[in-house]
């Protein structure tokens, strides 16, 4: 992409009303703009990301063993009349009325409809276990939207739900998501602790928030120091399912739980190694059993006939939210740091004289080899100082710039830097080599 022709609408201010750095940065980074409180519109950039890491998600949970499909976001009321959850679930439900006086609402999560598709589709034991999930925007008519899309009102959410016969079954089911959130979220470069945690309005007697350590988090948490480390999940196997309980209770034996979720006596176990932060919840797994299926009659007919209730759990990925939450916990004073598999763009090709005309040439040259070769570039043709090119790839955190001026071209070199990290100089021909190896 030559910026001459992108939607980068950069900011050199820090916009005042813009409280944590994620906010900050994503505002300076023209990655996104807030049309109504807690609700943003995403420019070019800021979409970029959300796809790599909506990808990311889809990834994992497709390895998961589970089933992609798409909701509507708005829904009919009945649907949650039947399961008791249109009035307990108050004012943060978006409620609307349609021109016929019918109500509808837009959905803040999707257990009852999930479950009525299941219903709809599945009819004996054979037909389970199921997960399906989506990637799809929800809306939470929140108190105080804060924080831009750490706490909007209209948020990405990755929601599936595991349909199970009996609770052996919808254990492993939870465990299988838990092991995929362990390697979704390693895999964005962030570090992610799974703690116990409250089960709010979704219920349920089971479940795990998975939380980015961070100094703007929203959440309280305490944890055994060894999660300090990240865990290797690469040897584990999610289809033995007691293998893969053994493996997730020997993680969970080091000590992790937020503010509401304190255990004292375990507390006091841990001793000198129990560490307090704050933190950001970019997912949450739930066990609820048949709270759904029940109240809205749902049964499939078991191996011996008779009637089974299926046993459920839901499972949510932030998916807008980490966008934040990974600037968050990656950036200087300069920027945003992606990781790199995250970034919107690999490379940011900064041609530092434009006007001239062999430095061009050379830029082109390698701009079209690298496109060629399929790698995301990003390359700042535009008729500024060097300075101001430096600025902007920092600014919105290209992981590698590759850096062509006059002179370098002249003796044959270029200069290839690591976000953060030092400029080397080399020929192009090593610097392709290093970005397409
Ligand atoms: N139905 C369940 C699981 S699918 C559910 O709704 N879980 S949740 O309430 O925990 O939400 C899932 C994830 O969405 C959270 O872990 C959080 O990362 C994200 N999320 C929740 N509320 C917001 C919000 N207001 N803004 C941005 N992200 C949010």
């Amino acid at each position: 992409m030559r910026l001459s022709r992108y939607f980068l609408p950069v900011l050199k201010e820090t916009p005042g009303d813009a409280q944590v750095v994620s906010h900050q940065l994503m505002l300076r980074a023209g990655m996104i703009r807030q049309t109504a409180s807690g609700i943003y519109a995403w420019l070019p950039l800021g979409q970029r990301v959300l796809q790599k890491i909506s990808q990311i998600v889809r990834e994992e949970q497709d390895r998961a063993g589970a089933i992609e499909v798409l909701m509507p976001t708005i829904q009919a009321a009945d649907l949650w009349q039947q399961s008791g959850r249109y009035d307990a679930y108050g004012p943060e439900m978006l409620r609307i009325t349609d021109r016929h006086d019918r109500d509808m609402l837009f959905s803040p999560t999707a257990e009852e409809l999930f479950t009525t598709i299941f219903q709809n589709g599945a009819r004996s034991y054979r037909d389970l276990p199921r997960n399906l999930y989506q990637i799809q925007w929800k809306f939470r008519d929140e108190v105080r939207p804060r924080f831009g899309v750490l706490r909007g009102r209209e948020f990405l959410m990755k929601d599936a739900y595991s349909f199970d016969l009996d609770f052996a079954g919808a254990r492993h089911s939870y465990n299988r998501m838990f092991l995929a959130y362990l390697r979704t979220f390693a895999r964005m470069g962030v570090h992610a602790i799974p703690m116990r945690a409250d089960t709010g309005p979704i219920g349920g007697d089971l479940s795990h928030e998975f939380i980015v350590l961070a100094p703007n988090g929203e959440s309280d948490v305490f944890y055994h120091e060894n999660w300090e480390a990240g865990r290797d999940t690469s040897g584990v196997d999610a289809d033995d399912a007691a293998g893969l309980a053994a493996w997730i209770d020997a993680l969970n034996a080091d000590y992790a739980a937020t503010d509401e979720m304190r255990d004292p006596a375990a507390e006091a176990a841990t001793g000198a190694a129990l560490k307090q932060s704050k933190g950001i919840e970019v997912g949450q797994v739930f066990y609820f059993g048949d709270k759904y299926t029940r109240a809205m009659g749902v049964t499939v007919q078991g191996p011996d006939g008779a009637a089974v209730t299926p046993l459920m759990g839901s499972y949510g990925i932030g998916v807008s939210r980490l966008v934040a939450a990974i600037i968050e916990a990656s950036h200087d004073d300069a920027g945003i740091i992606w990781p790199e598999a995250v970034a919107p763009f690999k490379v940011a090709l900064l041609n530092l004289r434009a006007d001239d005309a062999a430095c061009s040439a050379a830029c082109d040259k390698l701009y079209a080899e690298l496109e060629h070769a399929g790698v995301e570039v990003l390359y700042d043709d535009r008729d500024e100082r060097g300075g101001a090119k430096f600025a902007t790839a920092d600014l919105i955190g290209i992981p590698w710039q590759l850096v062509v001026g006059p002179k370098g071209v002249a003796a044959g070199t270029v200069e290839l830097k690591r976000r953060g990290g030092d400029r080397l100089e080399m020929t192009a021909e090593a610097a392709f080599a290093r970005l397409t190896a």
